[in-house]
């Protein structure tokens, strides 16, 4: 039995994705971010981490989304539907290399950002000031400066390729998905200059395991 423990607009939307996709039987538990925006307290009772998602699978309690997508595909994707074969080769180093980008290069600077927001949404009136100061030039120095050339490449690959693996649809968009939508908040990222991520955006969106999984897990709202 699978039972998934999500957290509202989090990376375990990608599990809960991945789960739709294969068309498994689980369990579902939804849990909403507290004011500060953390995990409950609760979710430390499933696993003490307490960070989302959390998957319980065959008497296991799983973390970290790139893992839980690899047991689920190694296990519950007996057609290999979501990863590409070992002996496509070019596929596989695709779908193995996106699939680690989103959380070892992604991620980090939009955590980045996110916390700086915070910090300033936070700060007491009289220095607010000085930190917005110190987010414009976290915002400049380290967190546009990794991102630019991230969506770069990510444009340059998807130019030529449909999807992260190649021409098949696979784990790697779902977890790449997060990341992109993400960058995408705020201002948005250039109709013009991202024309292939924003149509790869539109292209994952409009899967029919993704608006299920919306409708159970609620709408991502970065
Ligand atoms: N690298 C981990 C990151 C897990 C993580 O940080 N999850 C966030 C949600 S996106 C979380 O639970 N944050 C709540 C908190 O830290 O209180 C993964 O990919 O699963």
């Amino acid at each position: 039995m699978l039972h998934l423990h999500h957290l509202e607009n989090s990376r375990s939307f990608r599990i809960l994705w991945l789960l739709e996709e294969l068309g498994a039987d689980y369990q579902l538990t939804c849990y909403n971010r507290t004011k500060a925006y953390r995990a409950p307290d609760s979710l430390k009772e499933v696993h003490p981490l307490g960070h989302a998602p959390i998957l319980e699978a065959d008497g296991r309690t799983l973390i970290e989304s790139g893992f839980i997508i690899e047991y689920l595909l190694k296990h519950y994707d007996k057609e290999q539907q979501f990863k590409p074969s070992d002996d496509n080769e070019e596929a596989w180093e695709n779908y193995t290399f996106w699939l680690h980008f989103a959380e070892a290069s992604v991620m980090p600077p939009l955590v980045m950002r996110l916390v700086f927001t915070k910090v300033v949404q936070q700060s007491p009136m009289l220095i607010k000031p000085v930190s917005k100061k110190i987010q414009a030039q976290i915002e400049k120095n380290m967190v546009k400066s990794s991102l630019d050339p991230i969506f770069a490449m990510m444009e340059k690959h998807l130019e030529d390729n449909q999807w992260f693996a190649g021409a098949e649809f696979s784990a790697a968009d779902i977890q790449m998905h997060l990341a992109v939508l993400g960058a995408n908040a705020g201002e948005g990222l250039n109709r013009k200059k991202y024309a292939n991520i924003l149509n790869w955006l539109k292209r994952s969106e409009e899967r029919p395991a993704f608006k299920r999984s919306e409708e159970k897990g609620g709408r991502l709202n970065f």
